[in-house]
């Protein structure tokens, strides 16, 4: 059997009063303490349970424990995405190879900016607007998550991501999707964007 190392919800890389005015402390707490928390939890319950399933030969539940696996999963690693998204001292205009990625696949910043905040406005439900990059096609996609997992493309690297569920702004900004969308850009850790693309 192998040895199970349980996920674990990591300390953001800043203090949670940090984002003020663009993203409050009690939504960020929150966010990362109790939403985050709990894609964690559910991550480490998909994963024991199909160990234990593996153990018994017993895969009657597999495809709920799939499901429950690429939700909490997903959950999770995009949460840490978002929170490496951000930075108190980000905000502005990339520089370096994303800046030139972003021109050679929108025509431009300006153009991927107004692309990439309508995606985010336009997420039925709850999801998420991610920028990624694909290694095979060697350029920039802007996609959207359903829930956590769905509408994704295969073999893109995510880069950057702007979480749209209610609870990632709805304490702050109640109804106003695109007023947090629009302060969002005020955060944007764009050095991590860099490494990302590595
Ligand atoms: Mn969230």
């Amino acid at each position: 059997m192998i040895e199970r190392h349980p996920h674990q919800l990591s300390e953001l890389p800043y203090p949670y009063h940090a984002l003020e005015p663009h993203y409050e402390e009690r939504t960020l707490r929150l966010h990362h303490g109790a939403h985050h928390k709990a894609y964690v939890d559910g991550l480490n319950r998909a994963e024991a349970a199909l160990e234990k399933a593996r153990s018994q030969g017993d895969f009657a539940l597999v495809k709920h424990w799939c499901r429950e696996l690429a939700f909490h999963g997903s959950g999770h690693l995009l949460h840490n995405l978002f929170w490496e998204s951000m930075s108190p001292q980000g905000g502005g205009e990339p520089s370096g190879p994303v800046a030139q990625l972003i021109e050679a696949s929108f025509g431009g910043f300006g153009q991927f900016q107004q692309q990439f905040s309508a995606t985010a406005v336009a997420v039925e439900a709850s999801g998420w607007a991610v920028l990624a990059y694909h290694p095979e096609l060697k350029r920039l996609e802007i996609l959207t998550a359903e829930k956590h997992q769905d509408l994704t493309q295969w073999g893109t690297r995510p880069l950057l991501t702007i979480d749209v569920w209610e609870h990632a702004y709805y304490l702050q900004y109640q109804n106003r999707r695109a007023d947090f969308v629009k302060a969002w850009w005020n955060l944007v850790n764009w050095g991590n964007v860099n490494k990302r693309l590595g």
